[in-house]
């Protein structure tokens, strides 16, 4: 009863930021992503009988909040499987974990598949989709490959709240460059936020209802392999959901100094002709979408910019998935 799975961050490129049901972690509106292949979490999962509770390292560490928060995943799994048995999770990342490079979404998703396999329950990539979504909202996207897009559903069961892979990164394999630009863990992590942010900024509403729009217009951007096209959504989807962090209160401020001029950095690339746009998550860092061709390009201007402290390249990379099950030589 023991599986190891690997997943993926993915980075948005229309925004999720509030939810239509706190329980069942329902979003508020759709979004899009993109799946990386460059930073990873790895999770190994094993139930074991003689334990009478769960025992949990994230990155070697046991912590009271996070076990809670995947003590109760575990249990949506073990309900399906009809057992009670408690299970040792170790899960690592290869990335500053909670400084807004969607560490939850990876890890959500590599342990959706993991504990999938560790039981034996054969749940098809939808109903995975739809468990990873109950541990992060994002993680729903990162059960899949290249270009996703999550459905916020209309049932209050939440049954029809999954991701669904738009594309595959080999169709388009654009890279993201991302700029560093602290490693600190956030102030305030995403669920708060966004649940404050729903609460008490006057902007929330006209958010929510600009993200359809937005959708069908990055859809039809990756449909039709439109650059330009696709970089103009996601800078506003981008831009629209740190406007209404700004206004929630107290306010939200997730970028730094160096953020900022990442995104002027980017802008004046642009402006030479360079194939970039930016988006910017919970958190200070700058992720640059570029066309192939520009990535060097783009990582050395961004490599320069004070502040900055590494650079990463990435490019698009597959779904989560089992990476070593020792059933299979059983
Ligand atoms: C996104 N973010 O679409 C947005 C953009 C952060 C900014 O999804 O409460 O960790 O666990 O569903 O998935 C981060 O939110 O939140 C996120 P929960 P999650 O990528």
């Amino acid at each position: 009863m023991h599986a190891t799975a690997q997943a993926q961050p993915n980075i948005a490129l229309v925004k999720y930021w509030g939810k239509r049901d706190a329980a069942l972690n329902l979003p508020a509106a759709g979004s899009l992503s993109i799946t990386l292949d460059a930073l990873h979490t790895r999770t190994r999962v094993r139930f074991d009988d003689s334990l009478d509770a769960d025992d949990i390292a994230l990155n070697g560490e046991h912590d009271a909040t996070q076990t809670r928060k995947i003590d109760a995943f575990l249990d949506l799994f073990r309900a399906r499987a009809g057992i009670a048995t408690r299970a040792h999770v170790e899960s690592g990342n290869d990335f500053p974990t909670g400084a807004g490079l969607a560490s939850s979404a990876s890890g959500f998703a590599a342990l959706a598949i993991a504990v999938d396999r560790a039981l034996r329950l054969e749940l098809d990539a939808h109903e995975l989709s739809m468990l990873a979504r109950r541990g992060s909202g994002s993680a729903a996207r990162s059960i899949f490959g290249g270009f996703v897009e999550m459905a916020p559903g209309t049932r209050a069961d939440g049954e029809d709240a999954f991701a669904t892979p738009l594309l595959d990164a080999r169709a388009w394999p654009l890279k993201v460059v991302v700029a560093v630009t602290s490693r600190k863990k956030k102030a305030v992590d995403s669920r708060a936020g966004m649940e404050t942010s729903q609460r008490t900024s006057p902007y929330y509403r006209d958010w929510i209802a600009t993200v359809p729009g937005d959708l069908d217009a990055a859809r039809s951007a990756v449909q039709a392999r439109d650059f330009e096209k696709l970089g103009a959504v996601s800078e506003a989807s981008c831009l629209a959901m740190h406007a209404v962090m700004l206004a929630t209160r107290p306010a939200l401020i997730y970028w730094n100094g160096a953020t900022l001029e990442c995104i002027q950095c980017v802008r004046a690339l642009q402006a030479d002709g360079t194939g970039v746009f930016f988006t910017i998550d919970a958190g200070p860092q700058v992720k640059a979408v570029c066309l192939p061709d520009d990535a060097t390009r783009v990582a050395d201007a961004l490599r320069a910019v004070t502040g900055v402290e590494e650079v990463l390249i990435s490019g698009l990379g597959e779904g989560a998935r089992i990476v070593e099950d020792a059933h299979a030589c059983a």
